[in-house]
């Protein structure tokens, strides 16, 4: 307890001295506010030590009113001597204020929307009425010795000099931060710069959050633009997740701090894909492939030109070094791959060729994928033993492939997951199938281990049963050739 108060302090000098910028990950309150998302106390525990090793400064833990179990998961996670600030999100009420108190959280956010539209159609309260209630609040939670954040929520519709007014109010009951909430996701990187720099004039440097809605696809960048003009805490969760399109992601804040800005936000970039597959798992919120950072495709390269240019130097093609996140540049092959690429994909795969070999089974690439849609790496082995005469799929590093039968619970969309199950990298097809199970799906993958971890990501999607899996000892191609010409 003492070493955990010590370091939060150290973090803070730390964060004094360097002019630092702290993430604060809401995966747990802001993030459980997705359609469809409600995380069980095991996994809550598990992603907030996740998030403290990853080492994100604050982690918003939830709003203990919400449900016992909310409660009591806010609890556990303050309990267990983070690195991270732990914070409850609570309404300017005393009962909410004494749920968290409760609790054991290191800060109260205390949040009470302040624009017009709030006002009147939300509280039914006055201006005045509603600094009264802030006020209150705010001092009720410093008499009882926590920190305070206050949000005045929709913070970017309220009248300017009624935003500056209730959060001096705010500041001057005993909170030691001030989120700028862009609760509606109506910013841009110039009027959330042009905000921040004028509350932060306003309220004598007063220390600044921002918490960016992504309605519009901005959150990101009115983050960014935010922490420019003066905050030095960004509100992030994991993947996006939040109220409709979520706020900005952890991962994308993340290297676009380090990248673009040179500024280290002092977390450990290599958790963050393991981190992100984590909290797709308990959410059941899959990632598109062409996601940022994490997509699966965020660092494959398709075109024969650029497979060719990346191959003499990444950054032809690449905002940055994939390395940084622990993950490899992917080469991708079908009809649009030239030479080059095919040579990449074969020397990943193990199998040597000559100048002849390759142009031959370049041209039967491009020709199966005319016909196919997604060319696999059997079919590439499979043209290339055509191609050579030999059997290659022996000196492939890509070693074990394993047919994996999942059965399904009985209330899910068997469709649903599959979507979710092919997702899963290794995986290169699945069927919805008759009979005892209700998906077959195909991996490829480079040893036992690899397909252990594959085998686990789809038991752990939610609404998947059970599997049983076999090991594919000898593959045979039929009279109607899925493979090759
Ligand atoms: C909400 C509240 C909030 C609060 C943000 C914050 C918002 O509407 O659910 O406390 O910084 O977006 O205004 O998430
Ligand atoms: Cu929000």
């Amino acid at each position: 307890m003492f070493f955990s108060g010590f370091s939060k302090l150290m973090d803070f000098v730390m964060w004094k001295m360097g002019g630092k910028v702290i993430l604060l990950d809401s995966t747990l309150r802001e993030g459980e506010q997705t359609p469809g998302v409600s995380f069980t106390m095991e996994e809550k525990l598990e992603i907030a030590k996740m998030l403290d090793d990853v080492g994100v400064g604050m982690i918003e833990a939830g709003s203990p009113m919400v449900s016992e179990g909310v409660k009591e998961a806010v609890k556990k996670i303050a309990n267990e001597s983070l690195r991270a600030e732990v914070i409850a999100h609570v309404r300017a009420v005393k009962e909410d204020v004494d749920l968290a108190l409760d609790c054991g959280v290191d800060r109260v956010a205390i949040f009470m929307g302040t624009s017009p539209i709030h006002r009147k159609a939300k509280f039914k309260l006055s201006e005045k009425e509603i600094i009264e209630k802030v006020v209150k609040a705010v001092e009720y939670a410093r008499d009882h010795g926590v920190k305070v954040r206050f949000t005045p929520e929709d913070a970017t519709r309220t009248e300017r000099d009624y935003l500056v007014r209730v959060c001096s109010a705010a500041l001057e009951a005993g909170a030691d931060r001030i989120s700028v909430a862009d609760t509606v996701g109506i910013m841009t990187p110039d009027s959330m710069y042009e905000l921040v720099s004028f509350l932060s004039q306003k309220l004598s440097g007063a220390r600044l959050d921002v918490h960016c809605h992504n309605d519009l696809g901005l959150a990101v960048a009115n983050s960014l633009a935010g922490m420019k003009a003066g905050a030095d805490v960004i509100h992030v969760t994991v993947n996006g997740l939040g109220e409709r399109a979520g706020i900005a992601s952890l991962s994308e804040v993340a290297v676009a701090l380090k990248v673009l800005m040179g500024i280290d936000p002092g977390i450990k970039f290599h958790l963050l894909t393991e981190l992100s597959s984590m909290v797709e798992r308990y959410s059941g919120v899959y990632l598109s492939p062409h996601t940022p950072i994490i997509g699966t495709n965020a660092f494959s390269h398709k075109a024969g030109v650029h497979i060719a240019a990346v191959l003499a130097d990444p950054a032809t093609y690449e905002a940055f070094d994939p390395s940084i996140l622990g993950r490899r540049r992917k080469i991708v092959v079908d009809r649009y791959a030239g030479k080059h690429a095919v040579k990449a994909k074969l020397d990943e795969l193990g199998v040597e060729v000559d100048e002849e070999q390759l142009e031959k089974i370049t041209k039967k690439i491009k020709e199966l994928s005319d016909r196919k849609k997604r060319i696999e790496n059997a079919d590439i082995l499979a043209i290339a033993e055509k191609v050579l005469g030999r059997n290659v799929r022996g000196e492939s590093p890509e070693g074990v492939m394993g047919i994996v039968m999942v059965k399904v619970e009985s209330h899910v969309y068997t469709t649903n997951i599959i979507r979710r199950i092919i997702n899963i990298p290794g995986v290169e097809s699945a069927f919805e199938v008759s009979g005892d199970y209700d998906i077959v799906v195909y991996v490829q993958t480079r040893d036992m281990s690899e397909l252990n971890e594959r085998i686990e990501a789809i038991r752990g999607v939610r609404g998947v049963e059970r599997t049983t899996t076999k090991i594919v000892l000898k593959k045979f191609d039929g009279q109607n050739k899925i493979h090759g010409t």
